[in-house]
């Protein structure tokens, strides 16, 4: 299988986040690229550096202001006497009611451009964002080339960035930037994500539209991040309605269960009429992983991976999550053996 990575993913290394009240040590930080370059290694798969494709297929996402705000950020924090990372400290009461973005500091925008204190902007972030998304178009253009499968190894991840708002370690988001590219040759698209989290950027971004279909299984976001999306009722609307499927799990969560909640996200791919998938793959369900609330084992990853090649679709996988250093080397191995 192609597999596709840049030494320049990171560029973003941020030093720390902001969780319950304390500065923690990144959980996503550029050690993880490690583990998983490694269980790539394993199943005798190596990745490739992906080309340039320039900001076009970012743009295809993101409005422009919000790219220019990731990209200039850092250097006009330095130049307005703050220090460390940018990171906000003050939000619009709604983002609705904000005028004219364009010509606020810095520090406001960050208000605006990011959800939360978890994705702080350093001096090599928007490189590392940049071609983390150029390897998922990279492994689009693999698979539209007529590979039956790619794997993008992007880091940062990409799920809950919105078309105009980093969040959850997220800044551009590389599924939707895959499937976008995607959409440019086949009719209808899925997005299948079982990250452990709500991929709630990605359902923002399609919410609306009929051709993209957005399907996550997670952790009840009553109690998990991001909290205030991801039920089972949210479907989509307009031309999008049905287009949604979201299947919240409660902590707990075994093997069989969550494996079936994916199977059902597969099914509904299948019912949608998908000619395409891309797989937002985190690793962050394991029993093991820091983050996680659920029971789920590495086997589990296995039988995932045997549903995506029982689809039969051209297939793109991009990786999103997972934070436990031997878990999601084990992980991704158990994926990659039972997808060869
Ligand atoms: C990103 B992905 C814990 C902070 C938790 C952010 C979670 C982002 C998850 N220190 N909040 O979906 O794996
Ligand atoms: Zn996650």
């Amino acid at each position: 299988m192609k597999a596709f990575y840049s030494p320049r993913q990171t560029g973003h290394m941020p030093s720390r986040s902001f969780y319950r009240g304390r500065f923690t040590p990144a959980h996503e930080n550029p050690e993880r690229v490690a583990c998983l370059l490694r269980a790539l290694e394993r199943a005798s798969c190596i990745a490739s550096e992906p080309a340039d494709a320039g900001l076009a297929p970012i743009l295809a996402i993101h409005d422009a202001d919000y790219v220019e705000f990731v990209r200039d950020a850092w250097l006009r924090w330095r130049t307005d006497d703050a220090s460390g990372d940018v990171i906000p400290n003050v939000f619009p009461p709604s983002r609705a009611s904000v005028r004219e973005r364009a010509a606020l500091p810095v520090l406001a925008q960050a208000g605006i451009f990011m959800g939360d204190l978890s994705c702080p902007i350093g001096k090599g972030t928007f490189e590392g964002a940049y071609w983390s998304a150029q390897t998922a178009v990279a492994a689009a253009d693999a698979v539209l080339a007529g590979e039956a499968l790619a794997l993008a190894l992007c880091r940062p991840p990409g799920h809950h960035a919105q078309r105009d708002r980093a969040s959850g370690y997220c800044f551009f988001n590389n599924a939707a930037i895959a499937a976008a590219r995607l959409r440019e040759r086949v009719e209808r698209v899925a997005i299948i994500d079982f990250d452990m989290h709500h991929g709630d950027g990605t359902q923002s971004i399609f919410y609306a539209r009929g051709d993209v279909l957005t399907a996550s299984a997670h952790a009840d976001p009553r109690d998990t991040f991001p909290f205030f999306s991801g039920a089972a009722d949210e479907c989509g609307e307009g031309a999008g309605l049905g287009a949604n499927l979201n299947i919240p799990l409660p902590a707990g969560a075994d093997d069989d269960t969550f494996v079936a909640a994916v199977a059902a996200l597969f099914e509904r791919a299948r019912t949608f009429g998908a000619q395409a998938l891309v797989i937002a793959a985190g690793w962050d369900a394991h029993g093991d992983d820091p983050l996680s609330p659920f029971d789920v084992t590495s086997a589990a990853y296995a039988r995932i991976a045997r549903l995506v090649k029982a689809q039969a679709l051209p297939t793109v996988i991009v990786q999103e999550g997972g934070y436990h250093p031997g878990a999601i080397e084990d992980a991704l191995l158990a994926f990659l053996d039972a997808l060869a």
